[in-house]
């Protein structure tokens, strides 16, 4: 444990206009996987998160509610509390922009500035988008409209305060030159400095068009600018001007996480800003993709948002985090489905981890009375697993530290889906029938339960109650709150004894169809607790999805097919697969002509092993459907070119 290291991590603060929705709840839990994550390796993190109350947009959806802006984002503010506290987000502070302490600090800065001479009273006149709040251009406006949401723009003169935000345009490609780490990931940070070069304007930081926000200290007919004013919440959270100690403990941030939207904000005006406060620059600023929906990305505005409450409520809180966390590939967008969320917790929850768990409790209990028995010798397979969960922990600190949450995730389940296939190769019950092996069988139950340890400590950031209901099991840990993350990078740790019992299930399957038609509960009874099944029947009902995995499945074309002579019933067709050929021999000559196959894309089994059928060598085999009286093959029908991957 070192407490003297510090790790300060934020998220935006979100704007309390609508409740929020499973994009922010995305930002949220990531960054809260992180806090968790730097706890866990014993540092001193501080989280915040919080919401930006001010600016014309919150004035006027109030107004349509009737309400002053005050008390109308009390309410939202309110459920977003509540739904952080629902997500298990472990947030140390929720900073709100109407707070007098952040006031307060924006007043102080805002003054600071402006008697350096870095900020100037002038004219502005532009075309003003005020869903997005903000100035643009003539040259900037897209068909005139506005550039980001493409909304209708209004030309408005005002009298403003301007930040001189041009004049550290130099010192800021210098800092993102020298600190490579600072903009993440490195496509973004390639399209900041091209922005930067392209020229930086100064900014317009104040506003007199309308009056909710925090009043400019030197001329109150302004108000701060809603960005200026939201930004400095990283510092005001934190104790700038009340808490001097706290403040020096943790800036500059480690990081300031959000999806690419508002990324400029953070690693232009945010940093230029700072330069002008003389406050040093956040060690790193991560902007993370968009979650999409079919019709485009899912936003407030657009009214066309999933709202995680529900989700929650559905599928439970460590299921959702999970989903969340595994969605969005390094920087890039995903694309939300129910569908896909039910998929994850099928396959990866409830068929893999679930199982994984469920099977080695099982059989702990029926083997060795309900203690993990004593390993013996290691063969190479259980180098080979010990390896994997080294392996394994490794590349999860990495990806964590590097803000991949999605290969971290993807490490561990690799593991998982390691030590199922070590079941697999093991064949514990196959051990169990001689009492010889009675030793063998020990280690390999020994192994697995350390490989269930392992996994779900370095899961325990993502889905925070998972330990605890696993320890109601296996009983790995006298305090679950008090895991640490060095913990998942030993081997050897579980104590032997440690008792074993029946659980409940961990994740139940949920049966889509069912679940459309919101019957909940008669959905987790369906499917009962697997480990009450032997092992054997099991090893029949499911496969993983890396037993999937092994099938090579191809698209390819027919170039070629004719009938097999002296052979009623076979077809030698001849495929296209990517850049290779190959002859297969198939057994539906009596549904299909030659010529109704050629030129058609079929889907091949490609690492079938080859055999010769009437002294033809058949590589592969093609899939058909087929009942009592016809059999139909596969096939793909649009441009997919052969050679594709079908999974
Ligand atoms: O921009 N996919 O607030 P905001 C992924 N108040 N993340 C999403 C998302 C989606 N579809 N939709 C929202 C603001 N987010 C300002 C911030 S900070 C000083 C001021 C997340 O309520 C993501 O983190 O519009 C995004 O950057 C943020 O919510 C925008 O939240």
């Amino acid at each position: 444990m070192n407490q003297s290291k510090t790790y300060y991590i934020t998220t935006p603060i979100y704007y309390p206009s609508d409740n929020l929705h499973i994009g922010h709840a995305y930002t949220t839990v990531a960054a809260d996987c992180l806090a968790r994550f730097k706890r866990m390796q014993g540092y001193d993190v501080f989280y915040l998160t919080g919401t930006d109350e001010h600016g014309q947009k919150i004035e006027k959806v109030a107004r349509e509610n009737n309400k002053d802006p005050k008390s109308y984002v009390d309410a939202i503010v309110a459920n977003i509390k509540e739904l952080w506290k629902t997500m298990l987000i472990t947030n140390n502070d929720f900073i709100r922009t109407t707070e007098p302490r952040h006031e307060k600090v924006v007043q102080t800065l805002f003054q600071k500035v402006y008697d350096k001479g870095d900020i100037y009273l002038s004219k502005y006149e532009g075309w003003y988008c005020t869903p997005c709040e903000t100035f643009f251009t003539e040259r900037q406006l897209v068909d005139g409209k506005c550039p980001d949401c493409g909304r209708e723009v209004e030309l408005l003169q005002e009298e403003s305060y301007f930040f001189k935000m041009g004049k550290y345009a130099p010192r800021l490609l210098e800092h993102i030159e020298a600190h490579p780490d600072f903009i993440q990931p490195e496509s973004r940070r390639n399209e900041v400095i091209n922005f930067i070069k392209s020229g930086l304007e100064d900014l317009c930081v104040s506003r007199t068009t309308f009056q909710w926000g925090v009043p400019v200290p030197m001329n109150q007919k302004h108000v701060v600018y809603v960005w200026f004013d939201a930004l400095v919440n990283y510092l005001s959270a934190i104790g700038y001007l009340d808490n001097p100690e706290q403040f020096n403990r943790y800036w500059p941030a480690d990081v300031h996480l959000m999806a690419k939207d508002i990324l400029r904000f953070h690693a232009i005006i945010w940093p230029t800003l700072l330069m002008a406060m003389d406050l040093p620059l956040p060690k790193k600023v991560f902007a993370h993709g968009w979650i999409m929906l079919e019709g485009g990305k899912m936003s407030k505005s657009k009214g066309n948002v999933i709202d995680p409450r529900v989700l929650v409520d559905k599928y439970g809180v460590d299921a959702i985090r999970y989903y969340l966390v595994k969605e969005l590939n390094y920087g890039q967008d995903g694309f939300y489905s129910e569908e896909a969320l039910v998929n994850r917790i099928n396959f990866d929850l409830a068929n893999d981890l679930g199982n994984l768990i469920s099977r080695t409790a099982a059989m702990i209990i029926r083997y060795f009375d309900g203690q993990i028995p004593a390993p013996g010798q290691a063969a190479a397979v259980d180098e080979e697993l010990k390896q994997a969960a080294s392996r394994a922990y490794e590349e999860a600190t990495r990806q964590l530290d590097r803000l991949d949450f999605n290969a971290y995730i993807n490490g561990v389940m690799r593991l998982v889906g390691r030590a199922n296939k070590y079941i697999d190769e093991t064949e514990p019950w196959v051990l169990a029938k001689d009492p010889q092996q009675h030793q063998r069988l020990a280690t390999v139950m020994y192994n697995l339960a350390e490989c269930i340890r392992i996994a779900v400590i370095m899961l325990t950031p993502t889905m925070p109650t998972l330990a605890q209901r696993v320890n109601e099991q296996i009983k790995f840990w006298e305090d679950v709150s008090a895991l640490t993350w060095e913990e998942a990078g030993q081997w050897g740790l579980v104590r032997t004894g440690t008792p074993v019992q029946k659980g409940e299930v961990l994740f139940p399957r949920i049966d889509m169809k069912k679940e459309d038609t919101a019957v909940n509960e008669s959905v987790n009874q369906e499917k009962p607790a697997v480990a009450e099944k032997t092992e054997e029947k099991k090893e029949n009902e499911y496969i993983t999805i890396d037993d999937f995995a092994r099938m090579d499945l191809r698209v390819a074309e027919v170039i070629s097919c004719e009938k097999m002579p002296k052979a009623d019933k076979l077809l030698v067709l001849r495929l296209k697969v990517g850049d290779s050929e190959r002859t297969v021999v198939s057994g539906i000559a009596q549904y299909y002509q030659p010529e109704d196959l050629i030129g058609k894309k079929v889907v091949l089994v490609a690492n079938l092993k080859p055999t010769k059928l009437r002294g033809t060598l058949s590589e592969g085999m093609i899939l058909a459907a087929s009942d009592d009286e016809r059999v139909e093959v596969l096939m793909v029908h649009s441009e997919i070119p052969s050679g594709s991957r079908v999974k």
